[in-house]
């Protein structure tokens, strides 16, 4: 009788995995106001009101703008924080996550 001899499978990891980071984006909308972005930005995002200027008029011109990067649960509770906070007052603002390269 032959023996079946099995082979360990085995991976070598050439790099240590970390966990990706991921983007919080504000994107625009024709209705929310300026100043209420900005609000949002410096309470939920914990940013002056120069940056939060920035940021949002960036939005404002180019559609979309990075906010900040996070762990993915991180980036996904503020996102949706932010998001809430403009719809409890009836704008469409969006913030929406995505997984870094
Ligand atoms: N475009 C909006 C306005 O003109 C302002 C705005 C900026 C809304 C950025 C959303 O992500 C945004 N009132």
């Amino acid at each position: 009788m032959t023996d079946t001899v099995v082979k360990p499978r085995t991976r070598t990891r050439t790099k240590t995995e970390r966990p990706k980071l991921h983007k919080v984006i504000l994107v625009n909308d024709d209705y929310t106001p300026r100043e209420f972005v900005v609000t949002v930005l410096k309470a939920e995002f914990r940013m002056g009101e120069e940056q939060a200027q920035r940021v949002m008029i960036t939005a404002h011109r180019r559609g979309v703008c990075v906010v900040a990067v996070y762990a993915r649960d991180v980036a996904e509770t503020k996102a949706t924080r932010a998001t809430d906070a403009g719809r409890r007052k009836g704008y469409p603002l969006q913030f929406t996550t995505e997984p870094e390269e």
